[in-house]
């Protein structure tokens, strides 16, 4: 028998099932060797940004090769709950998918339907790159209902509200906050500071606590103190930034230190 994609042990969904916190980060300049960067890094996953990028099916594929057999998962933000698109991103390989915008319950079930094998839902079997072409098909086929991680985005008023009836649906593992949305959707737009975000999230994060599902917040630019801050308060699927925050930061402190450089000659 050969490795499938659930090789890395313990698997990500079972160290959030254990509440242990699990340091991501994002992927948007369409990159494997960004993706292979991170993994030699440390970050325990990824996630490949499907939803705000020009990202094919291709990139995934390239993506979940290049994190493949380094230590960290491939996680698919795909564009949203639509049951081929979730199952293609997870047929190239990727061992989860977060998903977008979820505000009812009924979007929730139906990524998790997408995301698992008959009976529990709907995607459908085949010899395909996740199970190493086939030659992994039974042990995929066990596997993967229990490894493959569904998280959901909640990134709006609407799913602030309903978050209970959303971390009520079996099968999700947990939450991932999108701060940006998040704050549009409350009328402060890129205030990812602003008390009315703070207070959403705050019972997010609550609802999290009392359904016994993972938690998550992309924290973008993040500073030690948000870092620090999302850990005590229970915070657990963290995503730090993302390749075009850091490219972005660490290119303009380099320009900038080398014309400081050259401003004392
Ligand atoms: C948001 O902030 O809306 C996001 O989707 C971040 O990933
Ligand atoms: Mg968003």
């Amino acid at each position: 028998m050969s490795d499938n994609v659930f090789k890395n042990q313990p698997s990500l969904r079972a160290l959030l099932k254990a509440g242990k916190p699990v340091l991501g980060s994002w992927l948007q300049a369409s990159s494997p060797c960004i993706a292979e960067i991170f993994a030699n890094a440390g970050y325990r996953w990824m996630g490949l940004d499907v939803e705000h990028t020009s990202a094919s099916y291709e990139l995934v594929e390239s993506v979940a090769r290049a994190a493949y057999g380094r230590g960290a998962d491939l996680l698919v933000r795909v564009s949203q709950a639509d049951q081929i698109e979730i199952r293609r991103c997870l047929d190239c390989g990727a061992q989860g998918v977060i998903v977008p915008y979820i505000e009812s319950a009924e979007q929730a079930q139906k990524a998790v339907a997408a995301a698992k094998y008959p009976p529990v839902g709907v995607r459908g079997f085949a010899f395909m790159r996740g199970n190493n072409w086939g030659v992994d098909f039974d042990e995929y086929a066990a596997k993967a209902n229990e490894e493959t991680l569904v998280i959901g985005m909640i990134e709006s008023k609407k799913g602030v509200d309903n978050i209970d009836e959303i971390l009520a649906v079996e099968g999700l593992d947990g939450v991932f906050i999108g701060p940006y949305d998040m704050s549009g959707s409350y009328g402060v737009p890129g205030q990812t500071q602003h008390a009315l975000v703070k207070e959403a999230i705050a019972k997010v994060l609550a609802a999290c606590k009392k359904a016994g599902k993972a938690p998550g917040q992309h924290i973008v630019r993040s500073k030690p103190e948000q870092i620090q801050a999302a850990l005590e308060q229970g915070f657990t699927f963290i995503c730090l930034d993302g390749d075009i925050i850091f490219l972005d930061q660490v290119s303009r402190a380099t320009l900038q230190t080398a014309k400081e450089v050259i401003a004392k000659f």
